[in-house]
């Protein structure tokens, strides 16, 4: 990766969508109406929108293109074939059966394969794998390496699968109870951290010698075959989408959110080599998807999933976009503002507890820091802490608070440039100026499942 300031972005703007930022008091006046919860907040009420990097990227012309020239037809689209060439060529999968989005060809690979009692292992599989995989009564199973579990450690892979408790889980429990190992690339939970090619093969091995099948959750596919090229020795000289097909030539076939490195607003896949696995999906897509050359999709959100396939494996694009995330990283450690390091692929991830170590967990410093953070700067990112994952255990009423207090500031494809990323540093450098002016939240209404969503809290 060259110096952020060795080049520019590799596009110019053909179209823009203007933005307001309200006034502090009018963002006081909101966030406190929205009961400190970010997701209850206007879209056009917030400035700088790092909420998700999923289904946010800006199509190119070339997509915008596609839209126009979708085949619509419901049966054999020529926009599902030109889909099928793409995911051919760069993924290197032979077949193809699209979803509405990442979660239902979850649902349907879970459907196939997994029984209930059964142990998915996986490094760390996303919240809605996590769901499919518990709604099937199986339980899911992480074994990321313990470096991917702290926030300073500087591992170059710290989505990397631990290979000796993969063996002990294949010795203790074999294939009758493991269906597949799941590789999510790059590893959302802990940080967007990558998955290195030597991990990726050792993890194939070692499952191939027990007869267990390798699938990938492939949302970031191309971001992590950018850090394959950047951090794993032989790999320097490789094209990207030569990494890509190595990566993947490694699995039985793939789930894929393609809102994140599809370059496209919704939509998702399976695929896969046999045309055993394939005929299975396509039967339970049919049921709850659409058509095997629909699945659930326009078919001009094929064809321009068709055209951000090849896009996104582009090394400038590439190096732009990694560069740009770790750009405001760097800004934000040279403030002294403490991050998940090294940074990933979609996002940097504050580290609330260090950040804001005057206020106890049970008065949420992830939430309110990214409470502060709209307050502040209009800026909205995610929490990722007591608020989203505590637990209370239903006999003592007693609270289990998770491991990290984080808040997650993803990056949209395309749409920001590095000023804005200047504003989100100035923004937590004003935060951090009064930071012992903030005495957290207490929370005044909780769902009964994933209360983070719709949650309200007043200010301590
Ligand atoms: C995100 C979104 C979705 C996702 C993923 C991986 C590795 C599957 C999926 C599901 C979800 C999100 C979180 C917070 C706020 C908004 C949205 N990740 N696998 O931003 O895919 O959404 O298409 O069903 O990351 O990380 P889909």
């Amino acid at each position: 990766m060259r110096p952020r300031d060795e080049y520019a972005e590799p596009y110019r703007i053909k179209v823009v969508e203007p933005l307001r930022q309200r006034t502090r008091e009018e963002r006081e006046e909101l966030i406190t109406q929205a009961g400190y919860n970010l997701f209850s907040l206007r879209a056009e009420d917030v400035y700088i929108d790092l909420l998700t990097d999923s289904g946010t990227s800006a199509m190119s012309d070339n997509q915008w293109a596609g839209i126009m020239l979708g085949d619509e037809s419901y049966a054999g689209s020529k926009s599902f074939y030109h889909l099928e060439e793409s995911v051919r060529e760069i993924m290197g999968f032979r077949h193809v059966v699209p979803t509405h989005q990442g979660r239902a060809a979850e649902h349907i690979l879970m459907t196939m394969l997994v029984k209930p009692s059964d142990r998915v292992l996986g490094n760390m599989h996303f919240d809605t794998t996590e769901g499919h995989i518990l709604l099937k009564r199986a339980t899911p199973v992480n074994l990321v390496i313990e470096e991917g579990y702290e926030p300073s450690i500087l591992h170059p892979f710290k989505g990397n699968i631990d290979l000796f408790r993969l063996e002990e889980e294949l010795d203790t429990y074999g294939p009758e109870k493991i269906p597949f190992v799941l590789i999510t690339v790059t590893c959302n939970n802990n940080g967007g951290q990558p998955v290195s090619m030597a991990n990726i093969r050792a993890v194939r091995e070692i499952a191939s010698r027990y007869g267990v099948p390798v699938f990938f959750d492939a949302a970031r596919f191309a971001e992590n075959a950018f850090f394959i090229k950047e951090r794993e020795p032989g790999y320097a000289d490789k094209p990207v989408a030569e990494i890509v097909r190595e990566m993947f030539s490694y699995g039985d076939g793939c789930t894929m959110s393609s809102k994140k490195d599809g370059l496209v607003n919704i939509g998702g896949l399976l695929a896969f080599n046999s045309e055993g696995y394939y005929r299975q999906a396509v039967q339970w897509g049919i049921v709850y998807e659409g058509f095997a050359t629909y699945g659930g999709q326009a078919g001009r959100d094929l064809e321009a999933l068709s055209r951000g396939l090849r896009e996104v494996v582009d090394e400038y694009y590439l190096e732009n976009r990694i560069g740009q995330v770790d750009y405001l990283a760097r800004r934000l450690l040279d403030l002294g503002i403490p991050i998940i390091e090294p940074p990933g692929g979609h996002g940097v991830y504050l580290d609330a507890r260090r950040f804001l170590p005057h206020i106890p967990q049970e008065h949420f410093p992830a939430q309110t820091l990214a409470a502060e953070l709209y307050i502040e700067g209009g800026i909205r990112g995610v929490e990722l802490g007591t608020n989203a994952f505590a637990h209370r255990d239903e006999k003592t009423g007693e609270i289990a608070y998770p491991r990290l207090e984080l808040v997650r500031l993803a990056i949209p494809r395309r749409v920001y440039t590095d000023r804005h990323m200047d504003q989100v540093a100035r923004a937590l450098a004003g935060i951090a100026r009064r930071k012992d002016s903030l005495h957290g939240l207490r929370m005044v209404y909780e769902a009964p499942v994933l209360r983070h969503f719709t949650s309200r809290f007043e200010r301590l």
